[in-house]
Order: C-alpha cells, then sequence, then structure tokens
C-alpha cells in the first residue's frame, strides 16, 4: 500500500502548541558548529512528551467497516447495514492489552472510509445508522469508559483523509467539520492522552485537493485536552518512517527544523512557536551533527514506530494464523523501544467486536518472555564507579547475561553519539556490544557472556552524558 506521509509532512507547518520551554530552540546566525551542538544537546522533551516516552508500551485498536467487508482502505460507498459487531466487549480489548504490559491504546475513531464509530451529528455516516445496538451504539464511549476504568492512558485516531465526506476538498467546510469531530470526540468522552493523525492520502494526481488547517486543529487540542500528544501529522510524537517494526539504529529525537515563522505567529496572536521538520521523515540520518548544521531551530520530536500483531492493520480471518509469534513480538520490542522510541502495536478487534484468541495467546507469550527477560536486573546491587565518559560497574558476583540495556536521563537532553561496552576476561577487557545512540532506551542482544566486572565507556557525547540507568538480562527461553 502506497504511503505519503512523507511528502504531506514536508509542506507541514507546526505551530504554536509546544509548550514554551526547551523542547525548541532557537539558532542563531552568530552560532558556530560548537554552539549548535552544545543548544541540540539541551533540548528537552515537554512534560507531555516525556510521559508518552515513558510509557514504552501503546496499541492500536483498528476496527471499523473495513472489519466486515475485509478491506484495508473503504471508499466510503460501504452498505452501513453490515457493521453488527454482536459480542463487542471494549472492556475485553483493554483487559488484553493491559495483560501484554500495554498502557494506552488508540481506536480509529474514523478510518479513510469516513465511518464515524460514534454518533456524530455531523454526518450520516455513523454507527447510528447500523444495526449495532439497534443504531444505540457509541463504540467510542465503550472504547473510553473501558480505559478509564482500568487506568489505561486513550487515545484517538481521527483520519484526515475522507473518502465519505461530500464536503473534502472543500477546504474550509472540510476543516470546519473536522474541527466538529474534533469537539465531539475531545469534549464528549473524558480525558483523552494521545491524538493520531495520518498522514495517508491516496486520491492520486487527479483527486480532490484537500488543504488541512492544522494549526487550527492543534490549537483546539490543547485548548480542550492539553495532555494529550499529537502524533503524527502533529508536533509531539514522529512517525517512524517505517510500518515494519524496525526503528533507527541511530535515533536522534532532536531534530533540526526551519525558521520560526513570525509573520504567522503575529497573524494568529500566538505566543510560541512555529515550525516545520527539515527534509523527509524516512531519510535514515535525522538529526547527526551534519542534519544540526542546517537547522534555523532544533525541536524535541520522538520516534514512534506502528506496526501490526498481523500483516493487515484490519482484522481478517484469513490472517488468523499468520499472527506475530511470542519470539516475533519481542524482536519488535527489541526494534523499537530498544531503538529509542515508542511501540505502537495494533491489535484488530474481529467481526464479533473481540480480539481474537490466536492473538491473545501471542500476547500472553509475549509478556511471559518480557517478564522472565526483563523481570530480574543481574546489575541490581552492582557497584557503580561514575566518570564523565565511563561507568565501571562490579557486580555482586559473576553472571551470565545477553542483554544490555542502557537509558539516558532525556529529562536534561539526548547526548551520547557512540559507546562501547566491555566485560572483564580473565583480567582484559573484551568488548561485547557497542552502539551510536541511546535517548530513552537502547536495548542490545548478543551471545551470552559470564562476568563480574563491566564498563560503559562514551566515545562521544554532544556534552557531558547522564546515563541514568544501565541493566543487565538474561533472555528467558
Ligand atoms: C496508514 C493507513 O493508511 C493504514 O490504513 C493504517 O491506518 C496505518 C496505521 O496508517 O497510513
Amino acid at each position: 500500500m502506497t504511503k505519503i506521509y512523507y511528502m504531506a509532512l514536508l509542506g507541514l507547518v507546526f505551530s504554536g502548541v509546544n509548550a514554551p520551554g526547551q523542547n525548541y530552540v532557537a539558532i542563531l546566525p552568530t552560532d558556530g558548529p560548537a554552539d549548535i551542538i552544545r543548544k541540540a544537546a539541551q533540548v528537552t522533551p515537554s512534560p507531555r512528551q516525556l510521559r508518552w516516552q515513558q510509557l514504552e508500551l501503546t496499541a492500536f485498536f483498528h476496527f471499523g467497516i473495513n472489519t466486515f467487508t475485509d478491506r484495508e482502505w473503504g471508499d466510503g460507498k460501504e452498505d452501513l447495514s453490515l457493521f453488527n459487531p454482536a459480542q463487542l466487549d471494549a472492556r475485553q480489548w483493554v483487559r488484553v492489552a493491559k495483560q501484554a504490559g500495554i498502557r494506552q491504546v488508540i481506536l480509529t475513531a474514523k478510518h479513510h472510509d469516513g465511518f464515524c464509530l460514534w454518533p456524530s451529528k455531523y454526518t450520516d455516516h455513523t454507527i447510528a445508522h447500523t444495526p449495532y445496538k439497534n443504531g444505540h451504539g457509541d463504540i467510542v464511549k465503550e472504547f473510553a469508559d473501558a480505559c478509564h476504568e482500568y487506568g489505561m492512558g486513550l487515545g484517538l485516531y481521527l483520519s484526515p483523509w475522507d473518502r465519505n465526506s461530500p464536503s473534502y476538498g472543500d477546504s474550509a467546510k472540510y476543516n470546519t467539520l473536522f474541527l466538529d469531530w474534533l469537539t465531539e470526540l475531545l469534549s464528549q468522552y473524558g480525558q483523552v492522552d494521545e491524538v493520531w493523525f495520518d498522514g495517508a492520502n491516496g486520491e492520486g494526481p487527479n483527486g480532490k485537493k484537500q488543504v488541512y488547517a492544522f494549526e487550527a486543529w492543534y490549537h483546539l487540542i490543547r485548548r480542550l485536552q492539553p495532555q494529550a500528544v499529537i502524533a503524527i501529522m502533529g508536533p509531539d510524537v514522529r512517525w517512524v518512517g517505517t510500518e515494519t517494526g524496525q526503528g533507527r539504529l541511530t535515533e536522534w529525537s532532536v531534530l533540526p527544523v526551519n525558521a520560526r515563522q513570525e509573520e504567522s505567529i503575529a497573524a494568529n496572536s500566538q505566543k510560541d512557536q512555529t515550525f516545520a521538520p527539515l527534509g523527509d521523515l524516512m531519510d535514515q540520518d535525522l538529526g547527526s551533527r551534519e542534519q544540526l548544521m542546517k537547522a534555523k531551530g532544533l525541536i524535541w520530536y520522538p520516534a514512534e514506530t506502528d506496526v501490526s500483531i498481523r500483516p493487515g492493520w484490519f482484522y481478517h480471518a484469513k490472517e488468523d494464523s499468520l499472527v506475530r509469534p511470542p519470539s516475533g513480538l519481542m524482536d519488535l520490542y527489541f526494534t523499537s523501544v530498544g531503538r529509542n522510541s515508542v511501540l505502537l502495536l495494533n491489535i484488530p478487534p474481529n467481526r464479533q467486536g473481540l480480539i481474537s484468541d490466536a492473538d491473545i495467546r501471542s500476547l500472553r507469550g509475549w509478556r511471559g518472555l518480557m517478564k522472565g527477560t526483563f523481570g530480574v536486573d543481574l546489575a541490581t546491587g552492582a557497584v557503580m564507579k561514575r566518570d564523565t565518559m565511563m561507568i565501571g560497574m562490579t557486580l555482586d558476583k559473576e553472571k551470565t547475561f545477553d542483554v544490555l540495556s542502557l537509558q539516558e536521563d532525556i529529562r536534561v537532553g539526548q547526548r551520547v553519539e557512540r559507546w562501547v561496552f566491555d566485560v572483564e576476561d580473565h583480567g582484559d577487557w573484551k568488548e561485547v556490544a557497542s552502539g551510536t545512540t541511546i535517548g530513552y532506551k537502547r536495548l542490545l542482544r548478543f551471545p551470552p557472556v559470564t562476568a563480574r566486572r563491566a564498563r560503559l565507556r562514551i566515545l562521544s557525547s554532544r556534552l557531558d552524558p547522564v546515563i541514568s540507568r544501565i541493566g543487565l538480562y538474561k533472555m528467558a527461553e
């Protein structure tokens, strides 16, 4: 499926939406390379970005008319009488996610087909015109109530691209409609913690051209749900650039941006910053020193890795045998959270309106592997000796491990550019792992080693490194 996030993002203007403070810093014409690097090392997440990063594990529930038509992208002409998830239980979705260690879940309130899972006043293409609960259902409400009941973070996906709405393509009209939808979603269902705007737009060269009023949408979200992060086509959370679950080995959360657009700020009577990320967010190198030198400003803009537990985003019975096994989910953890990103794992409810047994089994197995691996930190009780660029550790006794976890204290910024981890082997130091960025978390697997003494050497850092945690683990079988 063609994805054109990056094209849409190129022209995207972010505005007035990051709390004033350190998650944006301007580069002055008088700044030399050393000033720019020092500034980059001091850009920090906003409180909402920090909270989101610490979640580590989040989930998507793709559910809608596509679930009943067996499609991935509906065209908006679907017969709504097909929609009848007779046993729907949003509490089961949230429970399954919670038992898997997931801490925030996002529901597709409206996908590209325009079908609303809540009874919106502003269109007829909604759940009110389906057999579900004889037209009296509201799945956004059932979902939100379940999240609140279980203390689960709540996110809503609202597709900007809409293949049903007659207003789509009449930019002003559709933007107003979109604000009406956002107002419904963000004022009727209690606290919302993430709003997810998809970048996909598949109308093609002869299709409708809709110009989105992102700034107005962001301001509404900040007003109604100030704690919510706005993801993907939004200023707080960036798409990692793949849908395979693979983050970058070098993943910077500090990115270069264009100049502050003072005219736009004045025009909108806004007090805080307006910026657009530089370049293509699918590039491998987004935040190296070389990239930073081109910037007019720097922002904290961390990566989210979205991937499905099955081949498709929506449920298809024929994919019941293709659910990723527990070891595959574990691999995803290493290539997303373990690469300075948050995992957004899609678990699509089926036609009954339930998460299927195959998915539940796999999630349980994964949870077992996670507990078996990360339940005991073999570095607990180690004696640490810290120098600026080196941390030595002596474990309480000789231990065997094959996983290293490193964390920087991102509350002061992301700084480490290159590091090596060694263990002592009969009086000699032996390198067992090395890497570039660390950020919130970096996980590495290697063949098991047995040692009592180990050391982390930072070979390059933008400012004094602040390592908040070193963990050592043994992979569960
Ligand atoms: C994409 C969409 O086109 C897919 O259907 C899915 O929602 C995925 C998360 O984002 O852009």
